[in-house]
């Protein structure tokens, strides 16, 4: 899917070109993975664009920075307004938004201390990540042979570029197997999450997904996904889970930003089959969500005008 242009990124406080937001190869963050960063996504409402849980995106975007002991020159309330604003001036109704705070020219010694930090919005128009087809028919998983990294490795729980290595071997490795998305296990062998999507099962009615010591991203399409299944009336766990426990699930689905709410059909070649009756009402409860259709859920779109 390439990239669909449109006017402006934001970069360090101006709205430059398209084209000219570039960077001097010896950023930083270019040679060592150095940056955290964000996938949001705006929606089109009666009211206008929105950008769902824009304020927890940010928040959790300087969590990650925190981790990775970078100081981000704005706050969380000029953050959300420089989102609102590249929105705005590119006059999209819908995009996938991508802030990026990383290390740029000046240093290029491990120390990362000294090196002068950027940050960049970039909006565009993108379609759901796993397709459409997936979206409704389900996608085909497959457990990666390469493991979610340790904690004390390199921490899961910052969305930092670097961290994504691990998640592009086990994507490229899925992709040539010919599967669409892959499953990571945490350095224990339990599931932890999928290249950039947290997972869910649902057992004899109950939805049990990961919990964050087992490597999942604490996923703001999980938390949303939880308070919806919950208020739908059913009960949802985070406990660990086996590769055995996808066998036999009775039906699985991922989240995630770019993902949304993905059935999944198969793994490793063993058959879930269509999208279960759980998994649809979370699925139209989510996507009428987004497009401000659920009053109780009102709440979680900020707009843009
Ligand atoms: N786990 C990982 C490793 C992720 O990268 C993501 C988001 C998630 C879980 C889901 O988190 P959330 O629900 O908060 O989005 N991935 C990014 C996204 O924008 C990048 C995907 C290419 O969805």
């Amino acid at each position: 899917m390439p990239l669909d242009k449109v006017e402006k990124i934001w970069m360090d406080g101006a709205l430059v070109d398209w084209d000219d937001a570039t960077v001097h190869v010896l950023t930083h963050t270019l040679h060592y993975g150095s940056g955290v960063f964000e996938g949001i996504r705006a929606y089109e409402t009666s009211e206008g664009a929105a950008v769902f849980r824009l304020t927890e995106h940010i928040e959790r975007l300087f969590r990650s920075a925190k981790m990775l002991m970078i100081e981000v020159p704005w706050s969380v309330e000029q953050l959300v307004e420089a989102v609102k604003e590249t929105v705005r001036v590119n006059g999209l109704s819908s995009c996938y938004i991508r802030p990026l705070v990383y290390l740029g020219y000046g240093e290029m010694g491990l120390n990362p201390l000294a090196s002068p930090v950027n940050v960049s919005v970039a909006v565009w128009p993108w379609g759901t990540y796993l397709g459409d087809d997936g979206v409704r028919h389900g996608v085909r998983m497959k457990i990666s042979s390469w493991r979610r990294q340790d904690p004390n490795i390199n921490p899961p729980a910052a969305k930092s570029t670097g961290i994504y290595v691990n998640s592009i071997l086990a994507k490229v490795e899925a992709i040539k197997a010919g599967y669409d998305e892959a499953i990571l296990l945490s350095p224990d062998g339990y599931v932890s999450e999928c290249t950039g999507e947290n997972i869910f099962v649902v057992r004899d009615g109950t939805l049990v997904t990961p919990p964050l010591s087992a490597g999942a991203l604490d996923g703001i399409t999980r938390d949303s996904v939880t308070t919806i299944a919950r208020d739908l009336g059913y009960d949802v766990v985070e406990d660990n889970l086996l590769r055995s426990d996808l066998y036999i699930a009775d039906e699985a689905f991922l989240t995630g930003t770019a993902a949304e709410v993905v059935p999944i059909r198969e793994v490793d070649d063993r058959v879930i089959g269509e999208p279960g009756e759980i998994t649809r009402k979370i699925q139209e409860t989510y996507f009428a969500t987004v497009r401000g259709e659920v009053e109780r859920y009102k709440g979680w779109l900020e707009h843009v005008a």
